[in-house]
């Protein structure tokens, strides 16, 4: 083996649900995007980065596109996408299945991916089992196509097809130095991630109720020597979700700390002290000063 180092930024982009987050996740082995069924689960561009033998691949996670809103909030998570295209060495365009529609054709119009290799990774196939022939003819469409340097269908659910999307991807990969010691899998921090474990609760919890319009600020985050203190704010639109979430006699709430507050001590080994707080922000997913303030930026 030679000791020349290969470095390559992949950009993830696809359709709100299509299972980007579960894939870099399933790439790096270990949590680092929230996922769930919601579409727009993913809100920030997200590094993960996983290093093996002289290969660093420098995930970037985005949140899905989706051309039918013109609210400020969305314009503005399409903006983020399309900078991370400009940083990036390799595209994977991922499907949520065998869907191809409007938006994938739009996401092809509005973030043409130039001169970057582009790899169509097919997710989800373990819903198609019994549908050989479905899955060939969608296969033979997207090849017609011509946009694509490989077709790859897999399942984020199976680790042999990780393991192979991995082995395409060295193909196309970058000489040059790592970009990260080997073994730093994000450059998250940890308040990032604290915030978003709590955004994963309250969206998975709270699924048919809230719209995606809750905002998590971190007010403290105090490490001492045998416990963490984490006081956050979550931000909502309306009196009535904010109900909701706070729940029956402070139910609701209650359990999405306890439910993160579990997660943190068994990832961490540290006892853990976490007071949410809910507050009603007016309108804040269409207000560029909060937008702003709740860390929803671009560039
Ligand atoms: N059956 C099956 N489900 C999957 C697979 N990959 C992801 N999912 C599910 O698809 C849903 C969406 O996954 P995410 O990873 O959050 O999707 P995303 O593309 O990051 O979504 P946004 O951040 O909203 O754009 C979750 O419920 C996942 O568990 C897969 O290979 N097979
Ligand atoms: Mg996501």
């Amino acid at each position: 083996m030679s000791d020349e180092q290969y470095t390559t930024v992949v950009a993830v982009i696809g359709r709100p649900n299509a299972g980007k987050s579960t894939l870099i996740n399933s790439m790096v082995g270990q949590k680092i995007a929230i996922t769930s069924r919601r579409p727009q689960t993913t809100r920030h561009r997200i590094h993960a980065i996983h290093t093996k033998e002289n290969y660093q691949f420098v995930f970037i996670d985005t949140p899905g596109i989706n051309q039918t809103s013109q609210s400020a909030f969305l314009q503005e998570l399409n903006k983020t996408t399309r900078a991370v295209l400009s940083d990036a060495d390799v595209v994977l365009f991922m499907l949520d299945g065998l869907t191809w529609d409007k938006t994938e054709d739009a996401i092809f119009k509005y973030f043409p991916p130039g001169e970057l290799n582009c790899i169509a990774v097919v997710n989800k196939i373990d819903r198609f089992r019994q549908q050989h022939d479905r899955v060939t003819a969608f296969l033979q469409r997207l090849q017609q196509q011509g946009r694509f340097a490989e077709i790859v269908p897999l399942s984020c659910r199976k680790p042999t097809d990780i393991n192979y999307l991995e082995k395409i991807l060295r193909k196309y990969a970058v000489k040059g130095d790592f970009m990260f010691p080997a073994d730093q899998c994000t450059d998250q921090n940890m308040r990032f991630y604290v915030s978003e474990l709590i955004r994963e609760k309250i969206l998975r919890r709270f699924n048919q109720e809230i719209p995606y319009s809750a905002a998590v600020v971190i007010d403290r985050y105090e490490e001492g020597e045998r416990s963490l203190r984490i006081k956050a704010t979550i931000h909502v639109e309306q009196e009535s979700h904010k109900q909701i979430i706070v729940g029956k006699g402070g139910l609701g709430i209650r359990e999405v700390g306890k439910q993160v507050r579990q997660l943190l001590e068994k990832e961490m080994g540290t006892h853990v002290d976490i007071r949410l707080w809910v507050k009603v922000s007016r309108s804040w997913s269409t207000n560029p000063k909060l937008l702003r303030e709740f860390g929803y930026e671009s560039s």
